[in-house]
């Protein structure tokens, strides 16, 4: 029997997100794949109040929001620590993963990837206003990410923490169409840093299909 479960969009970044920290930790998933308008029904507003995803039970104890199952995942369970113990490299990890939250998510999805795969012309063209609207902020939040990666190989050590398990959705993502491609050849740290998460199983394994 599995021993968490997760409900979730499989193209959805914060499911991907979850989905790779439970790979990393070795722990066996039933992944209940969901699709919209799925999350706004009275079944899984009773899991999630605020119709987002994902929404993670273990046993009895059920827990939304990504960062707090994250962090439960990383503590109840064995595996590799993926936050690390000294408090500066944990507060550098709380600081990415906020940023991330707070201004890349934004950027990177409704503003970015959804002009492409959201168009909101009948012939399917992306939505180019959206596009030129997001990038500069989008380039500046990547820019930041890509000095911090100057000299180490993860966001917040020498390990993947639960910080880079919440970029690399996002940064692959975002890699998929030609500003964002462009961007990561403009961006050399993020380029390297792509080419360590392809290699991560976790990450790799939980990818979304297609
Ligand atoms: N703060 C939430 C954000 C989750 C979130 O925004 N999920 C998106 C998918 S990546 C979602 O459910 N979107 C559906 C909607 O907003 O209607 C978390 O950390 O889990």
């Amino acid at each position: 029997m599995a021993q968490v479960t997760l409900h979730g969009f499989p193209p959805s970044s914060y499911t991907w997100t979850a989905r790779a920290i439970c790979a990393a930790k070795g722990i066996d998933v039933d992944f209940q794949a969901i699709m919209p308008p799925a999350h706004k029904a009275p079944e899984h507003l009773a899991r999630h109040p605020f119709g987002k995803v994902p929404a993670f039970s273990h046993g009895d104890f059920t827990l939304y929001e990504t960062l707090a199952i994250a962090r439960y995942v990383d503590e109840v369970f064995d595996g590799p620590a993926l936050q690390p113990a000294d408090p500066k490299a944990r507060a550098r990890m709380e600081q990415w993963i906020s940023v991330i939250d707070s201004y890349l998510y934004n950027q990177a999805v409704p503003g970015y990837i959804f002009a492409y795969i959201f168009p909101r012309t009948p012939d399917g063209a992306p939505d180019t206003a959206r596009i030129e609207k997001t990038l500069p902020d989008l380039r500046h939040t990547l820019a930041v990410l890509n000095d911090a990666l100057a000299d180490s190989a993860w966001l917040a050590s020498d390990a993947p923490t639960l910080a880079d398990y919440f970029f690399a959705p996002l940064l692959l993502g975002v890699s998929r169409f030609p500003e964002g491609k462009a961007l990561l050849e403009e961006l050399p740290n993020l380029g390297r840093y792509a080419g360590q998460i392809i290699k991560n199983d976790a990450i790799m394994s939980t990818a979304p299909q297609g």
